[in-house]
């Protein structure tokens, strides 16, 4: 199934037709959620394939056999997506499914059920960055054109996948309703043991020091960005072209800098401003950098 042209819209937000259906969004919409279910939310490009990662290494106990063996969209699929009929995991284990649909959408699905949300938040200047490179390559979102034009589009909100701002405010807004842990790409970054340990508390998973070692060791940029179950150098050139650029890209933190004009920074900052009015302290921790 290629739609590699196709554009699904669905509660007014562009989806890839390559990975979408009307009813593959819609089934996202009313998906029967377990209560041990763990739910990964991300708005794209903001550490969703290293978070899949981790909780992989954290529920094999740093064994890295499946993280070797399986793909990332197989360990964690996506709700959304038409491949997630194909691959539901069974056996013993909680089911890890990851998300990109904004919260309003998947509202009538999670908000009675007990399952765990980790949401994952960056620097949206670097989202932005990732995002842009991630359309030069992905046959399946439209052509970006210039920095500029994309980063019109993104801050208009009209990019695939919908505005960044409407993502992050409507799951972090909701926090209290859900068993949500908001763990942000640039404190990984900093201190990626930390922040596993915060996750296995969170998932009621006690570790030993060498297991966090090894899951750590692991889920390092250099380590992750070798290995093939990771980096989608198996899906083929027509669909993501590696060889215009690499889904594991730089992974740090400000690469923004390299790509902000002054006059692209005070107008992202304005934007921000207006739209983050009163929720700025929502587990958005890139200052701290
Ligand atoms: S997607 O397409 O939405 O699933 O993309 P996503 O995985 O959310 O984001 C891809 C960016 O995350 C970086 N990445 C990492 N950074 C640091 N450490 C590790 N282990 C890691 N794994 C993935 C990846 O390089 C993309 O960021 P950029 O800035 O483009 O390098």
């Amino acid at each position: 199934m290629a739609r590699l042209e196709v554009t699904e819209i669905f509660c007014g937000i562009n989806f890839p037709g390559h990975l979408h259906t009307q009813e593959s969004l819609h089934s996202a919409q009313y998906f029967g959620f377990q209560n041990n279910d763990i739910v990964i939310a991300t708005y794209p490009k903001s550490g969703t394939t290293w978070m899949q990662e981790i909780l992989t290494l954290i529920y094999s106990k740093g064994d890295d056999l499946l993280a070797k063996t399986i793909p990332n969209w197989e360990r964690a699929p996506w709700l959304e997506q038409i491949y997630l009929r194909d691959i539901q995991r069974d056996g013993g284990g909680p089911r890890f499914l990851t998300t990109h649909l904004q919260y309003d959408i998947l509202k009538p699905a999670l908000k009675n059920s007990q399952a765990k949300v980790i949401y994952v938040t960056r620097n949206p200047k670097d989202v932005a960055v990732s995002f842009y490179h991630f359309h030069k390559i992905a046959k399946f979102l439209p052509d970006p054109g210039t920095f500029e034009e994309f980063l019109t589009t993104f801050l208009e909100g009209t990019v695939h996948y919908g505005s960044w701002f409407d993502h992050v405010k409507g799951w972090l807004g909701h926090k209290d309703e859900l068993k949500l842990l908001c763990v942000s790409y640039e404190n990984m970054k900093k201190d990626l043991r930390g922040a596993i340990k915060g996750l296995c508390k969170f998932l009621g998973c006690p570790m030993y020091p060498k297991e966090l070692e090894d899951i750590e060791r692991h889920c390092d940029f250099s380590t992750m960005s070798k290995s093939s179950m990771a980096n989608y150098t198996t899906v083929p050139p027509e669909i993501l072209d590696q060889n215009q650029g690499k889904f594991m890209r730089k992974g740090i933190v400000g690469d923004w800098k390299e790509h902000f004009t002054s006059e692209q920074t005070t107008r992202f900052d304005e934007i921000f401003k207006k739209e983050m009015q009163g929720v700025r302290h929502l587990c958005l921790e890139w200052d701290q950098e």
